[in-house]
This record gives C-alpha cells, sequence and structure tokens, in this order.
C-alpha cells in the first residue's frame, strides 16, 4: 500500500446525480495519465460528506469494477454515523478494498475515548486494515503521538493519513512508528514529508498533476533535492492558483480540458462564474 494515491474527484450531473461514464473517464485518466499507484476513494475530495450512503456504495462499485487489480484501492468509510461507517466497512471489503480508511469522527467534540472505539469499532468488523485520516484543520481533531501509539495497539491499524503542517510531530512518528505507513496529506508540502520519510502521500491536486507528484516524491527519495525543490515550486505555483480558483471546480475543469467529463459540484457547492470557468482553461494551459 506505499506510494502516491489519487484522493479521486467524482463527476457530478448539473442536478448532482453521479455521472457513472464520466466517473470511469476520471478514473481511466488517473490510471492511465497521471499514473499513481493507487486511488483513495470517497474521501473528501470525493465530495463523500454530502452524499448518501447508497451514492457511496455506487462509487465504490463503479471504481473496483473500471480498475479491477490494476492499482491499489483504499476505501474512505469515516462518518459520524458509526453505523454508517460499519456497513461501508463491510461494502468495500466484500468488494476488495485493500485498505480501509475512516476521517476522525468530527463535529461533537468526541473525546480520545470515543475516537478509539469508533476506529475500533469499524476495522474490528472487518477482515481488513484500516489507515487513520486525519485533517485537525478541518475536523479540529488533533491526536497526540501518545495517543497514536495506543490507536496503533490494534495491529489491523497501520497508518494515518497525515494532512497536517506540523512536521515535528511527522517527525516524531516517523521515528516511532517505523513499521506503521505514513501518507502525507498535503499536497503542497509533498517534498517536505518525504524529506522526513513518508511511505506515500495522498491528493486531490494528483487528480491532474500526479506526474509532478511522482518527480517530487521520487527525487526526494534519491536524495536530489533541489531538483524536487525546483518542481515544488512549480507545483505550488499551480496549486496556489488552484485554491483560489476554487478546488474541486478547477480540477474538473482542467479534466475537461484533457477530454475527461469530470462534470460538476454537488450542491450547496457553487458552479464556477464564466470567469473563473477562463481562469481554469489558462491554469490547464498553463501547467498541463
Ligand atoms: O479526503 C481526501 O479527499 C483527501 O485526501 C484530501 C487531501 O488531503 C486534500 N485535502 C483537502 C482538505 O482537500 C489535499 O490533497 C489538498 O486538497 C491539497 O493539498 C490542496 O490543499
Amino acid at each position: 500500500m506505499k506510494g502516491l494515491f489519487t484522493a479521486l474527484i467524482v463527476s457530478y450531473d448539473k442536478d448532482g446525480e453521479i455521472n457513472e461514464k464520466g466517473l470511469r473517464e476520471i478514473i481511466r485518466y488517473n490510471v492511465d495519465v497521471c499514473k499513481v499507484d493507487g486511488l483513495y476513494v470517497n474521501g473528501s475530495t470525493g465530495e463523500n460528506f454530502m452524499i448518501s450512503t447508497e451514492e457511496k456504495k455506487q462509487i465504490f462499485r463503479i471504481v473496483k469494477d473500471e480498475v479491477k487489480d490494476q492499482v491499489e484501492l483504499i476505501a474512505q468509510v469515516g462518518s459520524i454515523n458509526l453505523k454508517e461507517s460499519i456497513e461501508l466497512a463491510k461494502y468495500a471489503t466484500d468488494l476488495g478494498y485493500g485498505a480501509l480508511s475512516a476521517v476522525t469522527p468530527f463535529y461533537y467534540k468526541f473525546d480520545f475515548e470515543e475516537i478509539k472505539h469508533y476506529y475500533n469499532e469499524i476495522i474490528n468488523s472487518v477482515d481488513n486494515k484500516m489507515i487513520i485520516y486525519s485533517i485537525p484543520f478541518l475536523t479540529g481533531v488533533n491526536i497526540s503521538l501518545e495517543q497514536f501509539a495506543e490507536l496503533f495497539e490494534n495491529e489491523k491499524i497501520i497508518g494515518v493519513k497525515f494532512t497536517a503542517g506540523d512536521f515535528y510531530l511527522l517527525e516524531r512518528m516517523r521515528k516511532t512508528f517505523p513499521d506503521k505507513l505514513l501518507y502525507a496529506g498535503f499536497d503542497e508540502m509533498l517534498l517536505s514529508a518525504a524529506v522526513l520519510g513518508v511511505d506515500g502521500a495522498i491528493g486531490s491536486t494528483f487528480n491532474v498533476n500526479g506526474q509532478r507528484a511522482r518527480e517530487i516524491y521520487e527525487l526526494a527519495n534519491k536524495g536530489e533535492i533541489a531538483k524536487a525543490r525546483e518542481i515544488q515550486h512549480e507545483t505550488n505555483d499551480f496549486i496556489t492558483e488552484l485554491l483560489n480558483n476554487g478546488l474541486y471546480q478547477t480540477l474538473k475543469e482542467i479534466l475537461k480540458e484533457k477530454g475527461v467529463d469530470a462534470g460538476y459540484c454537488r450542491q450547496p457547492m457553487k458552479e464556477l462564474s464564466e470567469e473563473k470557468v477562463d481562469t481554469a482553461k489558462r491554469i490547464a494551459a498553463t501547467y498541463f
């Protein structure tokens, strides 16, 4: 399960329905053009927190059917509805997903005992492995080194998707948990995380920028930091424009420029204005 995983974009039509043909094209673009090692399915990039349980299952099904065994698949099943998480964990495991991931439960300020219970309940319900999805800036949930150690006591919890800029904690985790999988979650900080020895990365921008991410990651692992830094600079010029213009909508517009039917975002996310569509086209022409 090491390497670069795209946090997969999903194509929705103007009414917010899943566009299966478009989703299959996005998958093919990731596997055949971006050449990532795997897909992270139903993460925030897939607009997961705005869709129903049945829609989540449909996406898991379509992705597995399109990919078969070509690349690794991680199913994000986290939800503050624990029963839903368990149902999705069973569903994705039966489909053959190689690992599960779950966002830390959010909104109600769950304490650590509750968070630990959540992870153990999900992963002990299936014959699979769990990657914790830690993203404190969106969930407000911070897990300490000692708490990660406690979660990792369950051997089925094999790693963490670390979407944070706390490189002191990341370094401590690398030293303390040499056998656990650490994935960088912020694409704009990939080089810094790679230098600290992460096992891979999971990113939204890999939907279009997978090849540059690969170069950064491989150069860093070979110790060719100056070259890696140049590509991270170019990547961050791109990511800055992307974030300023609307992350998911702009990723979809760039894919459309590549002939991929990437569709629209699910409401309440809004459509890009005409001006922003033009900006997205310019970003596509500049970087891809
Ligand atoms: O759950 C997911 O879809 C992700 O993996 C998200 C991933 O960590 C992204 N984070 C967010 C909050 O979107 C990053 O790839 C992020 O979009 C990128 O670094 C730009 O900030």
